[in-house]
C-alpha cells in the first residue's frame, strides 16, 4: 500500500527480514563496516555529522552526498545478500548503498531529500533498518500540513520511489529517551 496520499510512493514492509537474519546482519555490519564520522558544513560552519557513515558501491564508484565525496568500499557478502533480497522486492538493481550508524538517541539525520543529480529524475531508494526502532518523519515541501511519521523497526524495509524525492523531505530526529544503536542501509541507483 502506498503510504503517500500524493506526489510520490512510499511502501513499508515490516518484518521483511527474519529474527535470525536481523541478528546476524546487525552483528556483522556493526563489526565489518569501516565506520567514519564526517564533517559537514552547516550555515557556513563545519560540524561533525551526528552519526557514523560508510559508502559501498560497484567497483570504484564514489558518491557525492551533502557536499561530501565518499569513496566507495567494495561490496561485502553480507551487503550482497541484503541487496539481493530487496532487489527481488523492488524489482530494480541497486549499485550503491549508504550505511548509517545511529549510536544512540542523540544521533540523527536532518531534513533532506535524496535528490542528488546522479540519482536520476525519480530516485528509487531502498532502506533497510536493523536494531533499535527509530522515528522517520516525512513532510511535504509545499503543503505544510502534510506531515506524518513512521516507526522503522528492526528488520523492516522501506521503499521510496516515483516523485517522492521531488516533493517530500525526510528526517530521523533525535529522541528524548534512551535508544540503543541502529544501522540503516539506503540502497541507491547511481546513473
Ligand atoms: O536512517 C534512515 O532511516 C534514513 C537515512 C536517510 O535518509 C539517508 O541515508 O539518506
Ligand atoms: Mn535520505
Amino acid at each position: 500500500m502506498n503510504l503517500l496520499s500524493q506526489d510520490g510512493e512510499v511502501y513499508l514492509f515490516q518484518d521483511f527480514f527474519s529474527e535470525e537474519e536481523r541478528k546476524k546482519y546487525f552483528k556483522s555490519l556493526l563489526a565489518e563496516t569501516p565506520w567514519e564520522q564526517k564533517p559537514i558544513k552547516m550555515f557556513g560552519k563545519e560540524i561533525m555529522q551526528p552519526r557514523l557513515t560508510a559508502w559501498f558501491g560497484d567497483e570504484g564508484m564514489s558518491y557525492r552526498y551533502s557536499g561530501l565525496t565518499m569513496k566507495g568500499h567494495v561490496w561485502t557478502p553480507t551487503l550482497l545478500e541484503i541487496k539481493a533480497r530487496i532487489e527481488e522486492n523492488a524489482q530494480v538493481r541497486f549499485n550503491g548503498v549508504l550505511l548509517n550508524l545511529y549510536r544512540n538517541q542523540n544521533d540523527s539525520m536532518g531534513w533532506h531529500r535524496d535528490n542528488e543529480k546522479e540519482l536520476g529524475l525519480n530516485p528509487v531508494i531502498g532502506s533497510v533498518s536493523l536494531g533499535e526502532t527509530r522515528r522517520f518523519i516525512l513532510r511535504h515541501r509545499e503543503k505544510k500540513d502534510l506531515k506524518f511519521e513512521l516507526e522503522l523497526t528492526d528488520g523492516s524495509f522501506l521503499l521510496m520511489k516515483g516523485k517522492t524525492q521531488h516533493f517530500w523531505q525526510h528526517s530521523v530526529p533525535k529522541e528524548n529517551s534512551a535508544a540503543g544503536p541502529r544501522i540503516n542501509l539506503t540502497f541507491r541507483i547511481i546513473k
